[in-house]
């Protein structure tokens, strides 16, 4: 049974590749194995048959035999842990490794998409620049926590890795922000993502969702 993953029928990201599927369409890229894509409607999401994949009624989901996964980093773990090439074979990288994973989504993570929901919900609350002044405050420490420990180094945990994959995924986010290029490692990181080939084929193929949908011809 070919791989299916779910993505939005309509990112509200405008194809920019900030919606998680592209970390799963990433991760298949780069460990070359072919997928199809279901694109679900914000309606659909909440719907019964999208809940039993995904109970908060979200996207990315992954089914392939047999088995249905929702979380965006336990679909990568899932890929990385099944095939090699996202994760080191000596059993203490891999363990730094998927640390780093968890890190992206569970420390990184959560200030940059706090950060991110205010700008897009609260821009005329009265105590808007007050709390973003704070929530900028808390994704800088994490940055420069961040920067600190890449230090030189290309990757988190010797060569790419899934860590990286979910990291860069992660502070795309940010992309538009000034507060990326305070941290030049950072930006220097990203890149280096961003210039692998399976990147590249991932972020065309979620821009095209876009573009077909921009053109009328889906
Ligand atoms: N922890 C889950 C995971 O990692 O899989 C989080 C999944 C999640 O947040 N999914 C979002 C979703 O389905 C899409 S990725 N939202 C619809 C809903 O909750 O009703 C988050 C996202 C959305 C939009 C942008 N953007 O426009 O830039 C970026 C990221």
């Amino acid at each position: 049974m070919p791989i299916t993953l779910t993505a939005f029928e309509a990112s509200p990201d405008r194809g920019r590749g900030l919606a998680r599927d592209m970390q799963v369409r990433w991760a298949l890229e780069e460990l070359g194995l072919p997928y199809d894509v279901r694109l679900v409607s914000f309606a659909a999401m909440k719907q019964r048959e999208h809940l039993a994949r995904q109970p908060f009624g979200q996207i990315p989901t992954y089914e392939a035999d047999g088995l249905v996964l929702f979380e965006s980093g336990a679909i990568v773990l899932h890929l990385a842990e099944r095939h090699p090439g996202l994760l080191p074979a000596d059993p203490n990288a891999r363990a730094r490794a998927i640390a780093w994973m968890f890190a992206a989504v569970s420390t990184i993570e959560p200030p940059i998409v706090e950060w991110a929901m205010a700008r897009m919900l609260e821009p005329d609350a009265p105590w808007f620049a007050t709390r973003q002044a704070m929530l900028e405050d808390r994704v800088r420490t994490r940055l420069a926590q961040l920067a600190a420990r890449l230090g030189d180094t290309e990757w988190l945990e010797g060569t790419f890795s899934a860590a990286d994959l979910l990291m860069i995924g992660v502070l795309r986010r940010l992309a538009r922000s000034t507060m990326l290029p305070e941290q030049p490692r950072l930006l220097a990181y990203i890149a280096r993502g961003e210039a692998r080939p399976a990147f590249q084929r991932a972020f065309a193929a979620q821009r095209a969702v876009f573009e077909a949908r921009a053109s009328g011809s889906a």
